[in-house]
């Protein structure tokens, strides 16, 4: 693996000489078995390294204050590549991970501009937050949580569960959503301790008035379990793996997820992903 040093130097040219590019995994509706939207999944398309996943460099530019210039390229490539897919699926939300880090008043105005940019209104798009990055710094982001709120945009709260919110917090938090963390939805069809988790978590949302949605969803099983559990959405590898651009409008126009009355069996089983 390329050393961090390296990553480093070249991260910030990356951005520039276009190496960065995203992927799209979808998110269904568990209940009526279509297609909601998809998350904007950062890669690096290194020259040397091959295709580098956001694990590997989302912390360096966390530190490196390139996260800021990367969170722009991937909000206006996410917002005008959505335009696309919202021509196949007139519902299409496109979801963007967002860091702590850069959530401040600059930021909101950024958002704002790309929407106007690319013309897409606030509603469809989500920014999704992970639970441990709020709660590192719970004021100062919801007084931008709020703003982005307030401007219309969707927000969702990512990794639920790993983290160690308050019920204060979350009962304060303007989200709409809450994703499961994939760890809780793959040890549920291990342990019946596990399923009463994410009963809980899914009760709890739902009484919050969020959308619940699961993350890490790889085989049929799940998914039926989740429904009985009264989870809403949901994302994984069973229902397809991220996937370019382009393969994305692809799936939107084959899928059983945008055609079927039925719950679809999978097709996405069959993929791996390009990377
Ligand atoms: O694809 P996966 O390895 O694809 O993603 C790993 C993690 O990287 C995810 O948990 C996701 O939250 C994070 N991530 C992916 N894209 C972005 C991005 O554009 N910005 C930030 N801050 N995190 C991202
Ligand atoms: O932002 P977030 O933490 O939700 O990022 C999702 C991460 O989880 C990405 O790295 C994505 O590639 C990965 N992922 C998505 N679905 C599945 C799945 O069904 N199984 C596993 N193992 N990983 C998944
Ligand atoms: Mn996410």
């Amino acid at each position: 693996m390329a050393a961090r040093r390296v990553l480093e130097c070249d991260l910030g040219e990356a951005i520039k000489d276009g190496e960065m590019e995203l992927h799209y995994q979808p998110k269904v509706n568990l209940e009526t078995h279509k297609l909601s939207g998809a998350e904007a999944l950062v890669r690096w398309n290194h020259p040397e390294y091959g295709m580098i996943r956001p694990d590997e460099f989302i912390s360096i530019a966390e530190e490196s204050l390139l996260i800021l210039p990367l969170t722009i390229w991937t909000l206006n490539t996410a917002l005008r590549q959505s335009i696309e897919s919202r021509k196949l699926w007139p519902d299409f939300k496109v979801a963007v991970n967002l860091s702590a880090s850069i959530l401040d008043d600059e930021l909101v105005e950024l958002v704002m501009r790309a929407l106007r940019t690319w013309d897409v209104p606030p509603e469809q798009l989500i920014l999704e937050v992970t639970e441990n990055a709020v709660m590192k710094n719970p004021e100062s982001c919801l007084n931008t949580l709020n703003k982005l709120r307030d401007e219309g945009i969707e927000l969702s709260l990512d990794d639920f569960g790993t983290g160690y919110s308050s019920f204060s917090y979350l009962k304060r938090l303007p989200v709409q959503e809450l994703k499961i963390d994939q760890s809780f939805v793959k040890l549920m069809m291990e342990s019946e301790d596990d399923i009463h988790i994410v009963q809980a978590m899914i009760d709890l949302g739902k009484n919050f008035g969020l959308r619940v949605i699961a993350e890490g969803i790889e085989t049929p099983e799940t998914v039926e379990r989740l429904v009985d559990l009264g989870c809403h959405s949901g994302q994984g590898y069973y229902i397809a793996r991220p996937m370019p651009h382009a393969m994305l409008l692809d799936w939107i126009r084959n899928s059983a997820w945008t055609s079927a009355t039925e719950a679809p069996h999978s097709e996405a089983t069959l993929q791996t992903e390009i990377s």
